[in-house]
């Protein structure tokens, strides 16, 4: 079952400024910084009520968040709903017609296993799938 949202990531040129440009709006620091090499990215997440918001910049320019940037520039780039067992939210979305970029849960930023789901099959927005591991 989807939860909640559990963030919105958000794709900046530049991680540091990023950072303090966020530690002015929301009036806090960042709670942690994080790479994900398998992703090619340099993540910063702020606590936000009962949500987050995860600031991405890319660390290759074949990244996906570099190219989502050198083709659309800064922005939202995706949509993070938190669920209860992956496994199963991912069948049932596949049954639905929806389309897996990873057939199986694969590891993300934050202690969490992630899938995504291509953005033509979701009204145009990246949405990811996440399940803190245990
Ligand atoms: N949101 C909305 N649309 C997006 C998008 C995004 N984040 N990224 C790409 N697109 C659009 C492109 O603009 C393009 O649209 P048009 O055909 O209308 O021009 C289309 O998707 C391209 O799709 P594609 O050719 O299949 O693939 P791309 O090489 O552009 O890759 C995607 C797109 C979504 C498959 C790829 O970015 C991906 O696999 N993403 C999942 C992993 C990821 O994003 N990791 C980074 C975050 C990691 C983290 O959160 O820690």
């Amino acid at each position: 079952m989807i939860k909640n949202v559990e963030h919105l990531g958000i794709a900046v040129q530049d991680l540091n400024n990023a950072n303090e440009l966020y530690r002015k709006l929301l009036g806090r620091e960042h709670y942690k910084v994080e790479d994900v090499t398998s992703e090619q990215v340099s993540t910063s997440f702020f606590k936000v009520g009962d949500t987050k918001v995860e600031l991405l910049e890319g660390s290759d320019e074949e990244s996906a968040v570099s190219k989502y940037i050198n083709k659309k520039g800064e922005g939202i780039h995706h949509v993070a709903f938190e669920v209860d067992d992956i496994d199963e939210e991912m069948n049932r979305l596949k049954n639905e017609g929806f389309q897996l970029l990873n057939d199986t849960p694969k590891e993300g930023a934050d202690n969490k296993l992630v899938c995504f789901l291509h953005p033509k099959s979701t009204n145009g927005v990246l949405v990811e799938l996440c399940q803190e591991k245990e």
